[in-house]
Parts: C-alpha cells; sequence; structure tokens
C-alpha cells in the first residue's frame, strides 16, 4: 500500500466548518472505535477526552482516501497520541482491544441501554445502574422508579423508535408535515433539517424548522400544527416548550445549551403504506399492523431568526461545535442558534441565509450535505 501522505492532508483546517465531509465515509473502522470511546468518555464526564475523539473521528471522516498506515496521518489536525495509539492498534491487529474492553463492561453495556429510551439521559441512566439496575425489564418492573412522561412514551414505543428511521420514511412524513403546516398556513416556511438535509440515508429522529414569512406570526402555528396532528390520529406522543427567546439576552455563548425557540417533541404514526417503496409491499408476517411511531421534533423561531437555527438545526453537531469554536478563537464573534454577535463592533450581525453566516465568519460556504463532520 502507498504510504505517502495525500497532498490534501497538509491542508486539512482542524475546524470542521473548514472541511467538507460528505456521508461517504472511507474510515469508518477508525471512527466507529473513536466514536464509541467518546461515549464511553462521556458516560466517566471525561469531557476533555470525549471531545477529543470526536475531534478525531471528525477530521478522519473528513479524508478522502482510506487511511493504510500511521505515516498518511502525519501532520493531521487533532489526532493526539491516545488517537494515534487506538490507530496503531487497528492497523496492526484489525480491531481495537482498549474499544473491545469498553463494550464488554458492565456500566457501559447499562448506560448505553438505558440512555437508548426517548427521555433518559446520562444522568438518570447513572441513577438507575447505581441502584443496581442493569435492564429494560428491571426498570419497568422495579416499583421505586418513577417514570416521567416522556419517559413512558420512550418505553412503549421503544422498539420502533429505537429502529432507525429510513430517508424513505423521513420523506412520508415532510409530506405529511408539510401537508399540515399549509392546510393551517398557505404562505409558512418549512425545512427539513438535521441529518437527513445533511443527505443521510438512516437518521434517529426527523426534524423540521417552521416560520411565518410576517414576525411573530409564528406564534400560534406550531400548536396548531400540533392540534391538526392530533385530529388526524397520529400524534402518538408531544412534548411541547414555548418559547423562551429574548432578544435583549443576545448573544448567549452556553454553547451546547438547548435553544430558546418554541419547539416539540414528537412520536408520530407512520403509515406503512404511505412510505415510497412500500406500497402493496408484502409486509413482513411478525409485523403486522402496518404502521411504525417515528420521533420527529419541530422548530418554530421567528423568521429573523430563521438562518441561524437553520443553520444549528442541521449539524452534524460537530460541525456546530466547531462553528461556535471558530467563531470564538479566529474571529471574535458569539454564534449560536439565534444570532452572530461581534465583539469587536459590539452587535448582532444579521443574516437571512445560510450563505450571509458563513460570510460574516469569512468562511467559505459549505454545502448541507458537506457537513457531515
Ligand atoms: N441541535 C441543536 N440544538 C439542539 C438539538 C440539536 O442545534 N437543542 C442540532 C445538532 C444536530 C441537529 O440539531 O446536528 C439535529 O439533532 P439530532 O439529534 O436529530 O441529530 P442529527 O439529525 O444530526 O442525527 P440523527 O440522524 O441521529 O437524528
Ligand atoms: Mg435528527
Amino acid at each position: 500500500t502507498d504510504c505517502s501522505p495525500p497532498n490534501a492532508v497538509a491542508n486539512v483546517s482542524q475546524y470542521a466548518c473548514q472541511r467538507r465531509t460528505t456521508t461517504e465515509n472511507h474510515n469508518k473502522i477508525f471512527t466507529d472505535v473513536m466514536e464509541e470511546l467518546a461515549e464511553s468518555s462521556e458516560f466517566n464526564e471525561s469531557k476533555g477526552p470525549c471531545l477529543a475523539f470526536r475531534q478525531a473521528a471528525s477530521v478522519l471522516k473528513s479524508l478522502p482516501s482510506a487511511v493504510h498506515c500511521l505515516e498518511a496521518i502525519q501532520g493531521l489536525p487533532c489526532l493526539g497520541e491516545h488517537t494515534k495509539a487506538v490507530m496503531e492498534e487497528i492497523l496492526t491487529f484489525g480491531r481495537s482491544f482498549k474499544v473491545e474492553e469498553i463494550r464488554c463492561d458492565e456500566r457501559y453495556q447499562a448506560l448505553k441501554l438505558f440512555t437508548s429510551v426517548f427521555g433518559v439521559g446520562p444522568k438518570t441512566a447513572e441513577k438507575w445502574y447505581r441502584r443496581g439496575l442493569r435492564s429494560l425489564k428491571e426498570i419497568l418492573t422495579e416499583p421505586n422508579i418513577q417514570l416521567n412522561r416522556m419517559q413512558r412514551a420512550g418505553f412503549l414505543y421503544y422498539s420502533d423508535i429505537s429502529k432507525a428511521v429510513s430517508k424513505a420514511e423521513a420523506k412520508a412524513l415532510g409530506c405529511i408535515i408539510e401537508e399540515t403546516v399549509h392546510w393551517i398556513a398557505p404562505d409558512a416556511i418549512l425545512a427539513l433539517t438535521g441529518g437527513f438535509r445533511r443527505g443521510k440515508e438512516y437518521g434517529h429522529d426527523v426534524d423540521f424548522l417552521l416560520t411565518m414569512p410576517e414576525m411573530g406570526k409564528e406564534e400560534g402555528l406550531l400548536l396548531h400544527v400540533i392540534d391538526r396532528l392530533r385530529d388526524q390520529g397520529i400524534l402518538l406522543y408531544c412534548e411541547y416548550q414555548g418559547s423562551t427567546f429574548d432578544v435583549s439576552k443576545l448573544p448567549s455563548c452556553r454553547f451546547e445549551d438547548m435553544d430558546s425557540f418554541q419547539k416539540c417533541f414528537l412520536i408520530l404514526r407512520l403509515e406503512q403504506g404511505q412510505v415510497e417503496g412500500e406500497r402493496g409491499l408484502q409486509r413482513d408476517p411478525g409485523d403486522s399492523r402496518g404502521w411504525r411511531a417515528v420521533r420527529v421534533d419541530l422548530v418554530a423561531p421567528p423568521v429573523d431568526r430563521y438562518a441561524f437555527a437553520l443553520l444549528g438545526w442541521t449539524g452534524s453537531r460537530q460541525f456546530g461545535r466547531d462553528l461556535r469554536t471558530f467563531a470564538q478563537k479566529e474571529r471574535q464573534m458569539l454564534l449560536d442558534n439565534h444570532a452572530l454577535y461581534d465583539k469587536t463592533k459590539k452587535l448582532c450581525l444579521p443574516a437571512t441565509t445560510e450563505k450571509d453566516i458563513f460570510a460574516h465568519l469569512g468562511l467559505e460556504y459549505v454545502e448541507p450535505w458537506q457537513r457531515n463532520a
């Protein structure tokens, strides 16, 4: 194999927002392991190592070809000694003993299982683990466990929503949401965001952004949409959060925080007959009910915040994280899902499109399908 570093290597930026990362990952054997290591570090609240593994995985995802030897990664940013040791193990033995050890770890297994339930975060998972609980069945049969509404829905629809959503299913849901939204407000603006906007084939949910061309008109829209979905009999679960958006509190630099727009986390019923390619198909006899539950997120920012919300909700998480870090470290600007603030000029920079935001940051525009960092 050719071990000479590809020419492009010297030019790989440490920031994901200066790299183009499609869904085509030539280094999955490394990045899967690193993402598992990152997740395990996250469970141990080791923020530094977690971020380091995520960044390393992200850099490898952006490479135009597979890495066959350690020499080929010389000069690449974000690859520390730890990461290189893991890569060397994979290159030599075809596997990582470190990750295999973690996969066998009882605590890792339990936390991964518990956090796979909608509504269960690392804190709750840890609490259950400490109480000696190890399986979902044990959680459900333990008399002293109080599940909240979201978690009850998470368990109720567990087998459906832990199954990946396909692009065809996302498309079918897009049609339903579009019809519903436009029936209520014909001039509403609706966009698919999240992984499906980045061109992913599968996702854990389907994310949408909606707004109205006239400021303030978006306010009642989301509740109307929810009512209409309920009337159609397809609303299985809804957690609505009103807006806490406050222009006077801009800008913010709470990086990992949820944004404050009006939003809802839904579980919708999708009829298999509505999914392209599944129409008239002979269903698996064990799966004869003909519908599945799907997780859907709807976010409704005011129109003057739309570009920022679109950029944030399109992700990927790593791409967004590096955009914010780049803004702060290289431009003395603060970016979040609501605004871009120039600390030098002491003002918020307006944007109506994502291109405006990249331009303000002095970055080349990166298409959504190139943001799979
Ligand atoms: N996001 C955000 N603010 C939040 C939650 C998410 O800005 N409070 C961003 C980061 C994600 C994107 O929105 O990239 C969508 O969130 P998802 O968790 O749905 O992630 P993806 O759609 O990228 O992946 P998946 O295929 O797992 O759904
Ligand atoms: Mg998503």
